[in-house]
């Protein structure tokens, strides 16, 4: 899973790490006739699309969701329009060009990526690209809406399912009905059409031996596209990529492999396990061996916990910690709002209440600091997130603030943890100040 969602300010991110708490075993089925059979599932073009669905005079057009709701998306702002939303005529939205800030893109259509612009890029950077998009804002509880829909989808068909993040799962096919026809591609097409048929929603399914290959077809035929992955198609259409198409490779491994004379997956396989570990060390190296032969045996993870959750800003202009004192309190006070809420939707209680800064030069630093209860409550994370910002220098402008709660537990009636919770850690409360009433900011 990845950074998410903005917010009204410019980039809000909810995070989320996750601990394993079941895995499910499909390797070692006992006396099974059926080969493995794990289906990679990705929404396409995930929250452009679900935008397209209440604004579908939008189809084909190049559309980019990115920032938050500005003065400018009144006129198309679902819960101020009297008008069905699919009426707005299109010189109501707004466009691309017209955007000033610090905004990124989330996703963009597939007529607008064709301009070259995508996930991640400045608005602003991409307004140079493609003037003429149109740019809705994110709409962070729409798209859970419909993570959710299509997820009850593929359980109803496929029980076993991985949940990855907001638009992707894995799907172990093994045992499904229609999972070993045409090597997968009979249940794939059932879940495709099941999908759109009940969200009007499309994406794109890969289905291999085991989630590395599963992950990498999956973007083979994007957007509708199924792509099916044998053991033996390993020469044909796995080794002519590059390395970084491997879930895992990022752009510094990447670089380290050119810097090796290794492209792609195939210049990869040619190297012996010896050199990879030489190089990159016993797990990495080992890692790299397997993954280069296409060989993965990791279970699908059926359940997960969350260990922390946080929300971070980006702000529209660098703020200074005096100068913009009244400003920065009422984005911090918002973050621990949401990271509240967060808590409470997901029903978790927390211990560790951590912020964290970027400075204008982006530097970062963290602090945190563990309770003595636990608690889901805006105030509390306040309060306590206000005392960490004291044990960091603030001379600096900042770019970036962020509020983190770790050390979660799910939360019964009383709103502290279901079960009995481990004793915090000395190395966790040494982390602690002393409570102080005066803030800053
Ligand atoms: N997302 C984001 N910021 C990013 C990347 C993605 O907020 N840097 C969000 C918006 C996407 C969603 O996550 O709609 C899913 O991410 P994908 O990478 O799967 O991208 P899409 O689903 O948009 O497109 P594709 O058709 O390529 O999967
Ligand atoms: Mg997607």
């Amino acid at each position: 899973m990845h950074p998410d969602f903005l917010d009204c300010r410019v980039a809000t991110l909810l995070a989320m790490t996750i601990r394993t708490v079941t895995i499910y075993e499909s390797l070692n089925r006992p006396m099974s006739e059926k080969i493995r059979r794990i289906a990679h599932l990705d929404m396409d073009a995930f929250y452009a699309s679900v935008e397209l669905l209440r604004y579908p005079q939008l189809s084909g057009l190049p559309v980019v969701i990115g920032g938050t709701r500005r003065a400018a998306d009144a006129l198309i702002d679902p819960l101020q329009q009297e008008k069905p939303l699919h009426r707005i005529a299109l010189d109501d939205f707004p466009r691309l060009k017209d955007y000033t800030g610090r905004g990124v893109i989330t996703t963009a259509t597939y007529a607008a990526r064709q301009f070259g612009v995508g996930s991640a890029m400045g608005l602003m950077k991409a307004a140079r690209l493609c003037p003429q998009a149109l740019l809705l804002p994110v709409d962070f509880p729409q798209y859970r809406k419909y993570s959710k829909a299509f997820k009850a989808v593929i359980t109803d068909i496929a029980p076993l399912m991985e949940d990855r993040g907001i638009d992707e799962v894995y799907i172990d096919f093994t045992d499904v009905p229609g999972g070993q026809r045409e090597g997968g591609r009979v249940l794939a097409r059932l879940i495709q059409k099941t999908i759109f048929e009940q969200t009007g929603l499309s994406c794109s399914v890969g289905v291999a031996p085991n989630k590395l290959l599963a992950k990498m077809a999956s973007e083979f035929n994007k957007p509708k596209g199924i792509s099916i992955v044998l053991e033996q198609d390993l020469q044909d259409r796995i080794w002519p990529l590059a390395c970084r198409k491997i879930n895992g490779i990022g752009p510094k491994a990447e670089a380290r492999l050119q810097g090796l004379g290794i492209r792609t997956i195939g210049d990869l396989a040619q190297k012996d396990l010896d050199w990879l570990i030489d190089h990159f060390g016993q797990k990495t190296g080992a890692w790299m061996f397997d993954a280069a032969r296409g060989r993965d045996d990791r279970p699908l993870v059926l359940e997960s916990e969350p260990v922390s959750i946080s929300r971070e800003t980006t702000f529209e202009r660098d703020l200074h910690a005096q100068r913009d004192r009244a400003e920065l309190g009422a984005i911090f006070t918002r973050l621990c709002q949401q990271v509240a809420d967060d808590l409470q939707r997901k029903g978790y209680v927390g211990k560790t209440i951590g912020i964290k800064l970027r400075y204008a030069d982006f530097k970062s630093v963290t602090r945190d600091q563990t309770l003595e209860r636990y608690t889901a409550d805006a105030k509390t994370i306040r309060h306590s997130a206000g005392l960490c910002l004291k044990r960091v220098p603030l001379q600096q402008a900042l770019r970036l603030l962020g509020v983190r709660v770790g050390s979660l537990h799910r939360a019964g009636p009383d709103l502290q943890p279901k079960a009995p919770a481990p004793p915090v850690s000395d190395a966790a409360s040494a982390t602690g100040v002393a409570a102080s009433s005066d803030q800053l900011f």
